[in-house]
């Protein structure tokens, strides 16, 4: 019945789809609707894209994910991936395909989001500091708290920003309600012997309990929240799982669902890094997540891809909790839900694992609107980027406009997918490095000056640098228009996957490193 009403949708959204991303509107198609269990669908009486209740200041359920690719039902990045919620609520709204963390590190690219500011502008590039030691953020209005201004009740729980990010002394300031972020329980032994020992580098069947696992408590609390609301107000929840970030624990159940002997494994070129500048190592020169020839060694390959899929359907699964109870709390229609993961994560390709890259594997990410005057069953293509979230909301939710802020409201992309967008993805990894994502390019700029070039339509795992082809010339002049034209000084006390670069040397995490150092771990065993 409701695929028959929604044909005419459907029909549309399938021609939004390029012929390599009919895959997406598949999932959708085959999930959206068998998810409707996963996350009913109050808004579907008739055939209205967009939702017709317009309240005048909605509510905000903002999730947050933490290290989620595009390992998702209808982004299509991994053909096992199993997330009928995420893929539910995008049938409810819009979802944006081509969106981008502005820092491929947790604590830049939330402090990016809740700023509404680049790292370039921040100055805040580590996982250390938080960001009011920020010059630039110091007494700046972020994202919740310009919706406490506005007579808005805000709270969150779980990971929202980085962990340890905000002092305790200082939380009242950020959210009315800043609730415990509890982290995952761990093993009295690690289960995988990784070359870094640190406990949270790990993966396997942990907790016994879905109840005991990080990311259902903070489900809890956040569905505890929602039944004691202010009532006399609109509410800003915001509420953060840490799955499927390390360490990748679920219970028996989600694993069984992933087959070891049925994993099917990244797509993978050993040469890719020959074309690479050695730069781009740089990045992620000394991580404590292993390389792939550790893992290939270690056969660890498919038991990490397992657990990535296995811990990301565990967390799918919270997201259902979370929106099923916000329907039984009767304020679904009133609210706006926002979705989107902090960066992406390697499984292998690139030769690593983690993130800090410029590539799209630590840079794209879901993105998803829904709600009052958000059109649903659509997909956007046009680069869109997380610091967007800020501005958008406020248009969303009917708030007076704000100045300064560097992302743009995507409201033309929620009420029509196919609006154009003129503006590319920025990602920034420490100052000086960037890249460029537009719907057909990646550039990449090192601090260096080395460079990379990927055609996106013909090589979407970004194998080729095509930086050096004059074919390319002038598209490269072009995207490098695009780049931050300087970068703030890292901010005081930056530290911990820090890369700066100076009188021709770059230094990892303030040491030199060597010109003719070997990688570390690309031989790792
Ligand atoms: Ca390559």
């Amino acid at each position: 019945m409701m695929l028959s009403r929604k044909s005419g949708s459907l029909a549309r959204l399938i021609n939004f789809m390029s012929h390599t991303r009919k895959i997406g509107a598949l999932f959708l198609l085959v999930f959206g609707f068998a998810g409707a269990a996963c996350v009913a669908d109050p808004l579907t009486n008739g055939d209205k894209s967009v939702a017709s209740h317009h309240p005048t200041h909605p509510n905000v359920l903002m999730i947050v994910i933490d290290d989620l690719n595009d390992w998702v039902g209808y982004l299509g990045g991994h053909p096992q991936a199993r997330t009928p919620c995420l893929d539910a609520l995008a049938a409810q709204g819009t979802a944006f395909a081509n969106a981008h963390a502005q820092a491929p590190l947790c604590n830049p690219s939330r402090t990016s989001v809740f700023s509404g500011l680049r790292p370039s502008t921040t100055g805040i590039y580590g996982l250390r500091p938080g960001p009011r030691q920020s010059p630039v953020l110091r007494d700046w209005i972020m994202l919740p708290q310009y919706f406490s201004q506005q007579g808005y009740f805000t709270a969150c729980y779980g990971k929202v920003y980085h962990d340890g990010a905000i002092p305790a002394a200082d939380r009242a300031n950020e959210f009315a309600v800043f609730g415990p972020a509890p982290g995952m329980p761990l093993p009295g032994r690690k289960f995988v012997n990784t070359p870094s020992n640190m406990k949270a580098v790990d993966w396997g069947v942990y907790p016994l309990l879905d109840s005991r696992s990080c990311d259902w408590i903070t489900a809890d609390n956040a569905i505890a929240q929602m039944a004691t609301l202010p009532k006399e107000r609109p509410f800003f929840l915001a509420v953060g799982f840490r799955l499927p970030h390390l360490p990748i624990f679920a219970s028996q159940k989600w694993f069984d669902l992933f087959p070891e002997d049925k994993i099917v494994l990244p797509p993978v070129l050993y040469q890719d890094r020959d074309d690479t500048p050695r730069f781009s190592w740089y990045l992620h020169w000394d991580l404590p997540e292993p390389r792939l020839g550790w893992l290939e060694k270690n056969h660890q390959w498919k038991p990490l891809v397992r657990a990535y899929l296995a811990g990301t359907s565990f967390m799918d699964s919270q997201i259902g909790r979370l929106v099923n109870a916000l329907q039984a709390s009767g304020q679904y229609t009133n609210t706006i839900v926002v979705l989107w993961s902090d960066q992406g994560w390697h499984l292998g390709e690139k030769l690593i694992t983690g993130k800090n890259s410029l590539w799209d594997r630590s840079t794209h990410v879901p993105l998803i609107f829904a709600g009052p005057g958000v059109a649903r069953l659509a997909i956007s293509h046009e680069p869109a980027e997380l610091l967007d979230i800020y501005p958008t909301l406020i248009d969303l939710c009917g708030l007076p406009g704000r100045a300064g802020l560097e992302g743009h409201s995507l409201i033309p992309q929620l009420r029509d997918a196919q609006a154009p967008r003129p503006w590319p993805a920025i990602t920034t990894a420490n100052a000086g490095n960037s890249a460029v994502r537009t719907s057909r390019w990646r550039y990449i700029h090192y601090a260096d000056n080395s460079e990379e070039l990927y055609d996106e339509r013909t090589d979407s795992h970004e194998w080729t640098n095509l930086v050096s082809d004059l074919d390319y010339a002038r598209t490269k002049a072009g995207l490098m228009q695009s780049l931050p034209v300087r970068y703030a000084d890292p901010s005081p006390g930056s530290a911990e996957r820090t890369l700066t670069y100076s009188n021709g040397v770059a230094f990892w995490e303030g040491k030199a490193i060597p010109p003719d150092a070997p990688i570390p771990g690309l031989d790792q065993d």
